[in-house]
């Protein structure tokens, strides 16, 4: 009897994963086959980063239509293809697709339901009410606090090459995003520079830390969202979220007992508590923030903060390291700026242009976020096709392989900042770079994330002269299971001293 009912259930099951990896088969959308049970995220994880798998299925489906059908396990996912179908997703039509999949857990697990991962109304007024913060006279006044980072950066750098002359540059990248981050969002001194055991170093090293099973459960998690919401799945470490509500409880106790009104993220979010309204005349239709969201949107600036930039300029540096004339010349606009303005002026770091190329030929090359995705909010009839997205489904955007496609890129292995010259940039469709997204759910932090990149960088081209060590390998190798794209091993550089 026993063995007959389990004979029915594998029977079943086998037939409704058959069905389901017919999915876009019966819609007649080409796709990559799939193979039970992780459909075509196979081998990713422990063998290849996400993003190479997703540049291959990009590559294989490319032509076929503006979109392509994939598998994450047993859910179909479409998988953008064209430009303009890529713009009518983040832009045009953004009101089908202004979520993200992410699972998050608002009960069990309050500081995974932040700006990235909130979805609809809630969203949307959040977003509105927190854009105030990262305009352009907001940033000019966070510039002094960056380039105090900034200073200390370069004393512990002094330090580190009278000790030897390798250095870990990752690292020391994420100690110093961490502390402009930690003192811009929170207004603290996280002391992570002189102290890489420093609570906020360890807890952010935490998060990111390559954890192939973790990266797996939560991928499961955001494919059967509420299944694993009613197994009370947590995002979040439990000690890192021990942590950080513990930091964001004192600090706000803390500036609410002494009147502290500062010029950072976290005043603005303990007005949003309050109930008070941001900007004069604006009325507050969004309703109080507990202590609990408060602290969940610090968090995420916290964490979308300081890993995305330290990668970012780890890989421009190796890049400059690798090719020593890019690097004495990215290094001559830094010195040429500076000897017109006299100091690391707003105005100065703004005006290093050749930096900045530097920065967003990087952030092609290695695009730290290299995957970008929007669920279906509503059923979607694609333009142009007989083809409706369903309502709950998956749309992923292959960062990494629109960066790399030689039809927009020619020979894109190869690092050139010329390919940032406006000229350049005029004659290019513009959303073949998307490193930052696009549309009204942009990176929030997209200008903040720039400017600390190109102050850190022009900091360390000014006085130190970087090159390839024995330890860096060439190709760099991605590490397969981090979030993050992010090189396994840290970046060993040879620095010297200017
Ligand atoms: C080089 C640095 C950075 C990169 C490459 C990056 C990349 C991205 C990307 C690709 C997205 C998703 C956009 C989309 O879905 O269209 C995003 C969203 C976001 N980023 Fe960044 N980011 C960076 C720096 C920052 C910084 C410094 C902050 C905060 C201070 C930040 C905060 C956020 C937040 C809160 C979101 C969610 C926005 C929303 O859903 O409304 N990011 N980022
Ligand atoms: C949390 O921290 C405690 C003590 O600091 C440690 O014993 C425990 O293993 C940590 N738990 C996790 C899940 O990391
Ligand atoms: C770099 O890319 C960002 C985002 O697309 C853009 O706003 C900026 O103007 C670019 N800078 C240069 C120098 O191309
Ligand atoms: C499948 C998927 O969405 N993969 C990754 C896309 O990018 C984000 C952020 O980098 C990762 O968290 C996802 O795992």
């Amino acid at each position: 009897m026993w063995f007959y009912l389990a004979l029915l259930a594998v029977t079943l099951a086998v037939f409704w994963v058959r069905k389901r990896y017919s999915y876009w088969k019966d819609r007649g959308v080409a796709y990559v086959k799939p193979m039970f049970p992780a459909g075509n995220l196979k081998g990713f994880g422990n063998k290849e980063h996400i993003s190479t798998v997703m540049e291959r299925c990009y590559k294989q489906l490319k032509g076929t239509g503006p979109f392509g059908g994939i598998f994450f396990f047993t859910n179909p996912v479409a998988i953008a293809l064209d430009l303009d179908f890529i713009k009518t997703v983040l832009v045009k039509d953004f009101q089908y697709f202004h979520d993200r999949s992410v699972y998050y857990n608002e009960k069990d697990d309050p500081l995974s339901a932040h700006l990235f991962s909130m979805e609809g109304t809630k969203w949307r007024n959040l977003r509105a009410k927190l854009t105030s913060t990262f305009t352009s006279g907001k940033m000019k006044m966070m510039f002094p606090t960056i380039t105090g980072v900034a200073e200390e950066f370069q004393k512990l750098m002094i330090q580190e090459v009278q000790r030897g002359d390798e250095i870990e540059m990752k690292e020391i990248l994420a100690r110093f995003t961490t502390d402009v981050i930690g003192s811009c969002a929170f207004g603290l001194e996280c002391n992570s520079l002189h102290d890489p055991e420093a609570e906020f170093r360890r807890m952010g090293k935490k998060v990111f830390e390559p954890n192939t099973a973790r990266l797996i459960k939560v991928i499961l998690a955001q494919q059967f969202r509420s299944i694993a919401r009613a197994l009370h799945f947590a995002a979040v470490d439990k000690n890192v979220s021990r942590f950080f509500m513990g930091a964001v409880k004192d600090t706000v106790e803390y500036r609410e007992k002494n009147k502290v009104e500062r010029n950072d993220f976290m005043n603005l979010l303990i007005k949003l508590k309050n109930a008070e309204a941001i900007e004069e005349g604006s009325a507050n239709n969004l309703g109080a923030l507990t202590l609990e969201e408060v602290a969940a949107q610090s968090f995420v600036f916290f964490l979308a903060g300081f890993e995305t930039s330290s990668t970012a300029m780890s890989y421009c540096l190796y890049e400059l390291a690798l090719n020593s004339e890019l690097q004495d010349k990215a290094r001559a606009d830094v010195m040429e700026t500076l000897k017109k303005h006299g100091s690391m002026t707003y105005e100065a770091i703004q005006e290093m242009n050749y930096i900045g190329q530097c920065i967003n030929e990087s952030l092609r090359k290695y695009p730290p976020a290299s995957n970008i995705t929007r669920s279906v909010t509503k059923d979607y009839k694609v333009p142009d096709t007989k083809i409706t997205l369903e309502q709950g489904s998956t749309l992923v955007i292959p960062v990494y392989g629109l960066h790399h496609d030689p039809e927009y890129y020619p020979n894109p292995e190869r690092y050139d900042p010329d390919r940032f010259t406006p000229t350049q940039v005029a004659m290019r469709n513009p959303y073949c770079f998307i490193p930052f997204g696009e549309g009204p759910r942009i990176c929030i932090g997209m200008r903040f994330g720039l400017m600390q990149a190109r102050v850190g960088l022009a900091y360390l081209l000014r006085d130190f002269r970087f090159t390839l060590s024995s330890k860096t390998p060439v190709p760099l190798k991605i590490s397969p299971g981090s979030a993050v794209l992010t090189s396994e091993g840290g970046l060993w550089l040879h620095v010297q001293k200017l």
